[in-house]
């Protein structure tokens, strides 16, 4: 009753006081240790809102709608930047982020092809596309030399014939998975005309009855339960599949391979909507994230490298001590990069993916 007397004034005074205490993050799935939500939320006070999405498509929606209510979120850099440019990000308050100076150099010259001069995020994760094989299934139907670390495994549609029966998944990710098969082909993963896109179109047209699904984040247990053998996904979750499948002790072996025609490596940015209703508990919570330990506990759990230097320390044998997670010289010879899809581009690319996916 009381409420109902209150001024517009005072109204929005109380709409301020409540979003002071809450945020907003939406970000990948299996992609943080959850007990650092808690440690968020129990060292500052403010509620977190956690939720999870697998598809930068469908992030881009909400952004470019506007009014996503999301006070953070984590688009992979090629997506970033054509964001940035539509004005969906505010730029970045660096007085906010005392821990900024914990983030790692190379990595900050990496991104800025996507966000020059880093002023509207900063790297959460960083990784690989590639090749998640149950080694044992793989090896029992196309023999002990297959072929588990080439993209011939899911591109030769004399394999995928055969591994049709115990299951392939591909990323529903046209932007990871279009590259992919230029690369095969030995074209540029980068090129972007028609006719670049139709030759990528015939390679994935030619195995497109041996994929069971197009899915982006269901591959890691599907993996790990044995449901499927062979998944073209991200490194982490492929290495988290491998973990879950050892937990289970359920006799599956999960490998993951940078296909060694050469892989997409790709960051993930963190970044704060120009419309986030509060960007304040968003600043805390990118400083909370760039704390060497959190940022250090964060990779640890999911198996995929970040770009804070500081957290290296902290890092487990398991993760700073793979190249799969954090390459050395030589895989890093082999990993590329791409540059942002137009607008124009990324219909067509669309469209494309649709007629893929459907088969026609
Ligand atoms: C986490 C997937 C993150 C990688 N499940 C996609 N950029």
């Amino acid at each position: 009753m009381r409420k109902l007397m209150l001024s517009g004034a005072a109204l929005a005074l109380c709409t301020t006081a409540t979003f002071a205490d809450e945020v907003r993050v939406y970000n990948w799935s299996d992609y943080i240790d959850e007990a650092l939500l808690e440690k968020f939320e129990a060292e500052t006070g403010i509620d977190l809102i956690y939720d999870v999405f697998d598809s930068n498509e469908v992030l881009e929606t909400k952004l470019l709608a506007g009014g996503s209510g999301y006070d953070v979120v984590v688009p992979t850099g090629t997506f970033l930047a054509r964001q940035i440019q539509a004005g969906v990000f505010q730029p970045l308050d660096k007085s906010k982020l005392p821990n900024i100076g914990n983030m790692w150099d190379v990595i900050e010259e990496r991104t800025k092809q996507y966000d020059p001069d880093n002023g509207y995020s900063i790297n959460y994760m960083w990784g690989t596309t590639g090749l998640g094989v149950n080694v044992g299934k793989v090896q029992e139907i196309l023999g002990a030399d297959a072929p588990i670390a080439s993209l011939g495994l899911i591109f030769d549609p004399g394999n995928m014939e055969k591994l049709a029966a115990c299951g392939v998944h591909f990323l529903d990710a046209p932007t990871e998975m279009i590259p992919a098969a230029l690369t095969y082909v030995g074209e540029d993963p980068d090129a972007k005309d028609a006719e670049a896109l139709e030759k990528a179109e015939a390679v994935l047209t030619a195995v497109r009855p041996y994929i069971q699904k197009f899915h982006s984040s269901e591959y890691i247990n599907a993996l790990a339960n044995g449901d499927i053998c062979v998944a073209f996904g991200w490194s982490g979750d492929i290495l988290q599949a491998r973990d879950r499948a050892a937990e289970a002790e359920n006799g599956v072996e999960i490998a993951y391979s940078a296909p060694n025609e050469g892989a997409l490596m790709w960051f993930d940015q963190m970044a704060i909507p120009a419309d986030a209703p509060n960007p304040e508990a968003a600043h805390t919570f990118l400083n909370f994230i760039m704390d060497a330990q959190n940022m250090a506990d964060a990779s640890n759990y999911v198996y995929y490298a970040n770009g804070n230097a500081a957290s290296k320390e902290f890092l487990v044998e398991d993760v700073i001590g793979d190249t799969a997670i954090y390459p050395d010289e030589a895989a890093l010879q082999n990993l590329y990069t791409v540059t942002t899809w137009g607008p124009r581009e990324q219909r067509t690319l669309t469209r494309t993916w649709t007629r893929i996916k459907s088969g026609t």
